[in-house]
């Protein structure tokens, strides 16, 4: 087995037990999909990365415990603190290997998203990415925005895309780029997820539009309909059960 076989099978199973998938894809690949040359990934194409999503098991398996186990007083909200961890974990298993973690929630100095996890799923075929591009005929207003959203083949929108991890120094040229097969077909389904992740986010409808494996807990869902800053409450409960 090559470095590069080693890592494509253990990094998955690394993060599996504790609610995280993580799918493989090349740098090239992300760096020929994003439109505006600011989010290139300074890496050759062949450089290997993977995506990292949190399930609807991640909560219960990775937040609860960590929230159990640590002082979650800082400034950072707590799930961004619990990610930072397990993927400083994953980097402490690959000692020999020179790793980035970019989270979804880190910036540039221009204030823009360092790492789009969006397109980084799509090209890894963890998701797949509805823009109004993909729609054969646009029934927006042009001046209107509309933000694209993923969806997963059995979460639906019950997941978070939460950053990739660069391998640096790994080439794997041989790695085959496979995308998620079109879930939503008709420019109908197309409209009604965009619309509902646009319009309606907050009543959770655009995560059903397919039927899904697993989807929050009421726990879960009260936890991310809370705002970050007032979240200190809920810490405190899961702490003290
Ligand atoms: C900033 C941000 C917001 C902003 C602006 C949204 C936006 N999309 O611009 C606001 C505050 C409005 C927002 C709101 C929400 N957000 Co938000 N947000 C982000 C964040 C941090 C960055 C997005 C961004 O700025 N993108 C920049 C733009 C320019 O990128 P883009 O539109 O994708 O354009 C690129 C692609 O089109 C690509 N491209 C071009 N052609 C092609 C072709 C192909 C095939 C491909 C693959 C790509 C591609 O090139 C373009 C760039 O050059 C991401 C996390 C992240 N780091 O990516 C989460 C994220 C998009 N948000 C998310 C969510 C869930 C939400 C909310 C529901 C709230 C919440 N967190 O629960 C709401 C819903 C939206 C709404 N109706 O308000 C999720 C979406 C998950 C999913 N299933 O897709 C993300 C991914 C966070 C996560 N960790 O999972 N969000």
């Amino acid at each position: 087995m090559t470095n590069c076989e080693k890592i494509l099978e253990a990094v998955p199973d690394l993060v599996d037990p504790v609610g995280f998938e993580a799918h493989p894809f090349k740098i090239g690949w992300y760096n020929e999909a994003v439109a505006h040359s600011c989010f290139k990934l300074p890496y050759p194409a062949d450089t290997l990365a993977f995506i990292v999503i949190s399930t609807p098991r991640m909560f219960d398996k990775a937040f609860k415990p960590f929230i159990s186990r640590t002082d979650c007083t800082g400034p950072q909200d707590a799930i961004d603190t619990c990610m930072t961890y397990h993927f400083d974990l994953v980097k402490q298993r690959f000692p020999q290997c020179s790793i980035e973690a970019i989270h979804d929630f880190e910036l540039l100095p221009n204030r823009r998203p360092k790492i789009l996890v969006q397109t980084a799923g799509h090209v890894a075929g963890a998701v797949r990415f509805y823009q109004r591009a993909d729609l054969a005929n646009d029934p927006w207003d042009q001046s209107k925005k509309i933000y694209g959203v993923c969806i997963h083949p059995k979460y639906g929108g019950w997941f978070a895309l939460r950053g990739v991890l660069v391998f640096k120094d790994v080439l794997c040229p041989q790695l085959k780029k496979k995308l998620c097969e079109d879930l939503l077909p008709s420019d109908e389904q197309k409209r009604d997820l965009l619309e509902k992740y646009n319009d309606h986010w907050q009543d959770w409808s655009f995560r059903d539009v397919l039927p899904v494996e697993d989807r929050y807990s009421e726990e879960q869902k009260t936890y991310f309909a809370t705002p970050p800053g007032e979240r200190q409450e809920l810490v405190r409960k899961i702490k003290n059960s």
